[in-house]
């Protein structure tokens, strides 16, 4: 007689490994018996499981054929820690249809992280390669610190770094977190290095790095009719922060022939999110809010405390580029360093406000212009309830020679443009004394007139700081610029050894006045370790032992 005992089946999350000598036909639950391609995993996971892959180099393009939910957990797709697998598209034909070395449609709770994604290419004008394709209903998808390069179409149809397409007309694409990700060397036409398009609500897009793409870095689009119902059809309610975006031109793209007209960060249609303390340098536009198409707008935009330096056609944009375009309203642009942006000459300047802007906020930036002397371009009249003030503007050929240009009204000197547009009445136009500009550090320095030159009614947002992640209100009285003065300059780590007593000096501007601070970790609880203010940047200290190490800062006070 048999005995048969009832039981439950139970699920527990399980972690798989997939490496280069591995077998799909292998259990892939030990590093001794691993899987061989990762879309092997991606056909088996369920929720909770963990793929590692190991390093090496894996010549397949993986479609995401599982999903995690909230009960159960996320699948997750990472590297083995410590190595570095290679999703490398060389050779490998790329589809017609929508395709990606890692696609997902229809995916929710699904992590992919710490891979390489490279080399899918195509010389083609039907097909658009991606690094990772996301579209349908999707919902809690994690892409973390992939590194993505090379994907390329030579023909002007397109190619993607990160696509994520809400096509979805029940599902917003939400809860999406895009962080840590580097993305470069990518020709992508007319298509983008980094998108959310269509029904996209939700989402954080931060600390990534883009750079030497041939078409825009960073877009939020609406509009285009990905999402087949209007109302939904645009990205928005999120954030893009942390960023770093530079050398990105459309130059020589086939797409756009002899055109210097790609944004570093680009919002088109879209509404409701927050662009802060990113870093956008060497690109051809560095900001733009705009909506490509007519009668739509891009609105609610917060552009602040982001550094903004030496773009070829210059520094922020709003409104259509002609009036066949929509319009730009309600967005605030506020406490962002513009310097030396219009490289090339245009006659754009720093601010440039292009066809149809109402109800525009442009304060507490800080500009510097280029040998152009061009602060604010603005060859369009229809401007409405735009309010520009507490401004710092610097400009080399001084206040009297400065330029202006207002609903298609050129000024001549500082006076003579506020008094005939009412601009700026509490603005200033100095040298704004920044630490090293040319080198890329537009902290203020101890003297700046930015420092505390802030409207005093300002108080910050929550969750509202300065370029450093610090306090954006410190000393009494806001300041001007993505900086607030008073943060740290300078941090290091200190191996103590045996060392008896450590000599710390800092390199900094003569006659600050900083104090040095202690802490195990770089996020620690940081203590002063001087009674006393440093005046002239020496402190000698002994260790509370002589093991481990400590962190040391400097931080300037006023
Ligand atoms: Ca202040
Ligand atoms: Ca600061």
């Amino acid at each position: 007689m048999t005995l048969l005992a009832l039981s439950t089946v139970q699920c527990f999350a399980a972690n798989y490994y997939v490496a280069t000598n591995g077998n799909d036909t292998n259990p892939g639950t030990g590093t001794n018996a691993p899987w061989r391609t990762v879309q092997k995993a991606a056909n088996t996971l369920t929720p909770g499981d963990v793929a590692f892959v190991r390093g090496g180099i894996y010549n397949e393009s993986v479609t995401v054929n599982v999903s995690g939910n909230a009960a159960g957990g996320r699948v997750v797709f990472q590297n083995y820690p410590g190595e570095f697998p290679v999703l490398d598209g060389a050779g490998l034909t790329v589809p017609t249809a929508d395709n990606g070395l890692f696609l997902l449609e229809d995916r929710a709770f699904v992590t992919i992280q710490g891979f390489e994604l490279r080399n899918y290419a195509v010389n083609s004008n039907s097909k658009v390669p991606a690094g990772i394709y996301i579209s349908g209903a999707c919902h809690d998808l994690s892409i973390l610190n992939n590194h993505i390069h090379h994907i390329a179409n030579s023909n002007k149809n397109g190619a993607f770094g990160l696509a994520v397409y809400g096509t979805s007309t029940t599902q917003a694409i939400t809860n999406l977190l895009v962080q840590g990700n580097e993305l470069d060397h990518l020709q992508t036409g007319w298509s983008e290095s980094l998108v959310l398009n269509g029904n996209v609500s939700g989402f954080e897009v931060s600390g990534n790095l883009v750079h030497d793409n041939n078409n825009i870095g960073i877009d939020f689009i609406g509009y285009e009719g990905t999402c087949a119902d209007t109302n939904l059809d645009r990205a928005r309610n999120g954030a893009c922060r942390d960023n770093r975006v530079w050398n990105i031109t459309s130059f020589g793209n086939p797409a756009y022939g002899n055109d210097y007209s790609a944004d570093g960060i680009y919002c088109d249609g879209s509404t409701n999110i927050v662009i802060e303390r990113n870093q956008v340098w060497a690109v051809d536009i560095g900001v733009e809010l705009a909506s490509e198409h007519a009668g739509r707008t891009t609105s609610d935009i917060i552009v602040r405390d982001n550094l903004i330096s030496s773009n070829h056609t210059g520094g922020i944009f709003i409104g259509g580029y002609d009036t066949k375009r929509g319009r730009t309203e309600n967005c605030r642009i506020t406490h962002n360093t513009l310097y030396r942006n219009d490289t090339r000459l245009n006659g754009n300047g720093e601010f440039y406000l292009q066809f149809d802007t109402r109800s525009n906020l442009f304060t507490h930036n800080l500009l510097v212009a280029n040998s152009q002397d061009l602060l604010i371009g603005n060859p369009f009249s229809q401007n409405s309830n735009n309010i520009v003030d507490w401004n710092v503007y610097f400009s080399p050929g001084g206040s009297n020679n400065v330029q202006w240009q207002w609903k298609n009204v050129s000024y001549t000197g500082f006076n003579a443009y506020r008094s005939a547009t009412h601009n700026d009445s509490n603005s200033i136009f100095a040298d704004p004394r920044l630490l090293d500009a040319n080198g890329m550090n537009f902290h203020l320095a101890t003297n700046s007139p930015a420092i505390n030159s802030g409207d005093p009614a300002f108080s910050p947002a929550p969750g509202e700081t300065d370029m450093d992640g610090q306090p954006r209100s410190s000393g009494g009285r806001v300041d001007i610029g993505a900086d607030e003065f008073g943060g740290v300059v300078s941090q290091l780590e200190v191996k103590w050894l045996a060392l008896n007593h450590v000599w710390l000096q800092m390199d900094g501007e003569p006659g600050h006045c900083f104090v040095w601070e202690q802490a195990s970790t770089p996020s620690g609880n940081w203590q002063p370790v001087l009674t006393n203010w440093a005046t002239n940047g020496e402190a000698e200290m002994s260790p509370a032992s002589t093991s481990g190490s400590a962190f040391f800062r400097t931080r300037l006070v006023e």
